[in-house]
């Protein structure tokens, strides 16, 4: 069971940074003064919980079940995912269509707790099952040519009421650089709250990249492509001005229609003030990948 990522991802892992370092100083402080439980109290109450399943399953983006936040959870039930393959392709040394049980077969399941933000400045905190996608592209054999991956999620006209209306450019697609791909972070989620993915969520299995944009965690995902140029993704080609290719998650750089600044915690309450957005949703330990970039050119 020997892992290169040890789970550590708990509760303190889901606490905004400037809590977590309020409460390190706490604890050290706590510590000097010979106070340390008193620190520890205060995590507890600082750390936010995960939201709960039927906030998490009631309140979603899936266009191809609707544009309404309420939609997915009534029109997602129609999803098929009897018999779910993935294919995948491209710069690859194993390609083939492989059933989801046999592309999974063998790796690590593990929790990880991460937040998620969407573009449209709201977030929640969610408890994900799922595999980290380097465990799957290793075993593809990814070629020494391959520089991005691209994911695309099912079609299924007869069961997806937006995608006969044709509210956007269907299959949804998206993608990622490779080394993106190969974080660690980075899963394909297979449940949350110890359940199989609901259908609403992105069943059967799912891209999860915590440091992004919600819009870049392509749901219900039937293909995986490694590829040597950067591939379109729904909502660059939509409206590239509004979406970027990166999408990292940047309270610095604004949308161009709002402030991406703060953020509404899905669950908080009517009254509740809105949070600070984190450099990287609190990811900073993706910061290298981008080192050099510039952030507000290449959002
Ligand atoms: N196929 C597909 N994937 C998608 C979307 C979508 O409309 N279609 N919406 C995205 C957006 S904008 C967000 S914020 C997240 C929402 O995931 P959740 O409903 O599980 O919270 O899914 C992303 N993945
Ligand atoms: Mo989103």
């Amino acid at each position: 069971m020997a892992h290169r990522w040890t789970n550590d991802l708990t509760r303190t892992d889901v606490t905004p940074r400037g809590l977590f370092m309020n409460r390190r100083q706490i604890i050290q402080a706590g510590g000097a003064l010979g106070l340390a439980g008193l620190g520890g109290q205060a995590a507890a109450q600082d750390a936010p919980e995960p939201n709960s399943f039927e906030e998490i399953t009631s309140y979603n983006n899936y266009y191809e079940f609707g544009t309404g936040k309420t939609d997915p959870a009534k029109n997602a039930e129609a999803l098929d995912t009897s018999d779910w393959t993935v294919t995948v392709d491209g710069l690859v040394d194993n390609p083939g269509t492989y059933p989801l049980a046999e592309l999974i077969d063998g790796l690590t399941v593990e929790e990880r707790i991460y937040r998620l933000r969407c573009v449209e400045a709201w977030s929640m905190v969610v408890p994900w099952q799922g595999i980290e996608l380097k465990d799957i592209l290793d075993r593809a054999g990814v070629q020494s040519n391959a520089r991005y991956v691209a994911f695309e999620t099912a079609v299924q006209p007869e069961n997806m009421p937006g995608v006969r209306r044709g509210v956007l450019d269907f299959p949804y697609v998206e993608g990622l650089r490779l080394d993106e791909a190969m974080h660690p972070l980075t899963i394909m989620a297979t449940g949350l709250y110890d359940q199989p993915m609901p259908n609403q969520n992105g069943a059967p299995i799912r891209l999860v990249v915590p440091w992004k944009y919600g819009f870049k965690s392509i749901k219900s995902i039937v293909r995986i492509s490694l590829l040597e140029d950067e591939p379109p993704t729904t909502w660059n080609r939509l409206a590239p001005n509004e979406y970027g290719f990166y999408a990292n998650v940047n309270p610095t750089v604004d949308h161009p229609r709002w402030s991406q600044a703060t953020e509404r915690r899905i669950g908080g309450g009517l009254f509740s003030s809105r949070q600070d957005t984190l450099m990287y949703n609190g990811y900073d330990e993706v910061a290298s990948l981008y080192e050099g970039m510039d952030l507000a050119a290449q959002f």
